[in-house]
């Protein structure tokens, strides 16, 4: 069902599409949004699987570094406002995985795939969270930098994916100013406090900019997303915005960007700024950072810890199914 696409930095031209293909991509450049009955070519298909099955994954694998500090939020009220967040999260996972299963692939399907490293999750979920700061850190720039990207996302070609995207933007506004409003009190608190906002800045900085994916130039499948409405910005232009709408937020809570390059271009009206370490990015990618086997493991454990409970609900379905057939 769900296949690697062949690496392709490039669009297929017109002269290399067939005439159903060519009709299909004069429906997207007019804006219209494909539905899931409707024609499509194979790798859109597969190409919508890949994004949508490994933002669901981020979601559902994003609940564990919040999930983490549940039991040791510092307030009643932070607690409360943490456990929202990281149900939403589940919800949004489950939005995504109903989007995805209209493509024809079942969710079963996908978490195996989770499981077995065939597919991906974000990057940034590799990361731990060390400390309380480290929460602020996740809302303000994890849940920023999500909204960066999924913000044009609405207006993505495929319906499901694009309607999907309205309600999950609206939630993670508010996630993200829940980490903007938790990261200033600990920037105007004592020192230590303020101590524990800058190290949390200074540990999510650059993972926060890769969540964006690689240079445009090492983005393999940009070309063609954009050309089908799958993205509608490149990496390098949402990463870009996002400097740009963050790094004053960081001066203004007193903050320190840890990148000695950063400096205003008044020519380009945006920051310059430092590249992430792909290095690092593509080594977190293959499943060597900091926290991939204990995120993957979890979500595993999860999985089996809870058969009990799906082969409970199955048997209670057939049972429910058997009663009314035998009572028509
Ligand atoms: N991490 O050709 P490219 C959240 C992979 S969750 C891992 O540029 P594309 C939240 C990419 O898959 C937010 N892998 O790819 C939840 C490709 O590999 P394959 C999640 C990455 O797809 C809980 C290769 O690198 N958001 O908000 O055109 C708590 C080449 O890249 C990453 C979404 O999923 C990465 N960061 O562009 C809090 C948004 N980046 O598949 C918050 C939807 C790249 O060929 N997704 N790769 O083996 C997208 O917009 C796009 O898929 C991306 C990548 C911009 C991420």
């Amino acid at each position: 069902m769900y296949a690697q696409l062949v690496k392709t930095s490039r669009a297929k031209a017109p002269e290399e599409m067939s005439e159903q293909e060519r009709a299909f991509q004069a429906r997207i450049d007019r804006g219209e949004k494909i539905e899931p009955k409707e024609w499509m070519p194979e790798e859109y298909r597969r190409t919508l699987i890949r994004q949508i099955g490994q933002h669901a994954h981020s979601e559902i694998v994003g609940q564990l570094p919040e999930g983490n500090w549940i039991t040791r939020a510092p307030t009643l009220q932070r607690k409360a406002i943490l456990l929202a967040k990281v149900q939403d999260e589940a919800g949004h996972g489950l939005y995504l995985y109903c989007a995805a299963e209209t493509l024809g692939i079942s969710r079963d399907e996908l978490i195996a795939m989770l499981h077995s490293g065939k597919m991906k999750y974000s990057s940034i979920f590799n990361y731990p969270t060390l400390t309380w700061a480290d929460i602020g850190a996740v809302g303000w720039l994890v849940d920023g930098a999500a909204i960066m990207n999924q913000v044009p996302l609405q207006r993505c070609s495929y319906g499901p994916y694009a309607r999907a995207m309205v309600r999950i933007c609206k939630e993670e506004s508010f996630h993200q100013r829940q980490g903007y409003d938790l990261i200033s009190k600990m920037a105007r608190g004592t020192p230590e406090q303020k101590a524990m906002a800058q190290d949390a800045l200074n540990r999510f900085w650059y993972p926060s900019l890769m969540m964006f994916g690689p240079s445009d130039k090492e983005s393999v499948h940009s070309a063609q997303s954009m050309a089908w409405r799958i993205k509608i910005n490149t990496n390098d232009e949402l990463r870009q915005k996002f400097v740009d709408q963050t790094v004053p937020q960081a001066h203004y809570l007193g903050l320190t960007v840890p990148d000695d390059k950063l400096a205003w271009n008044e020519d380009k009206r945006a920051y310059d700024f430092s590249e992430p370490d792909w290095e690092e990015f593509y080594a977190v990618v293959r499943g060597d950072g900091p926290c991939n086997r204990d995120r993957l493991g979890a979500r595993v454990k999860a999985w089996e810890d809870g058969a009990w409970f799906r082969d409970g609900l199955a048997a209670h379905a057939a049972k429910t199914r058997g009663a009314k057939m035998a009572a028509e």
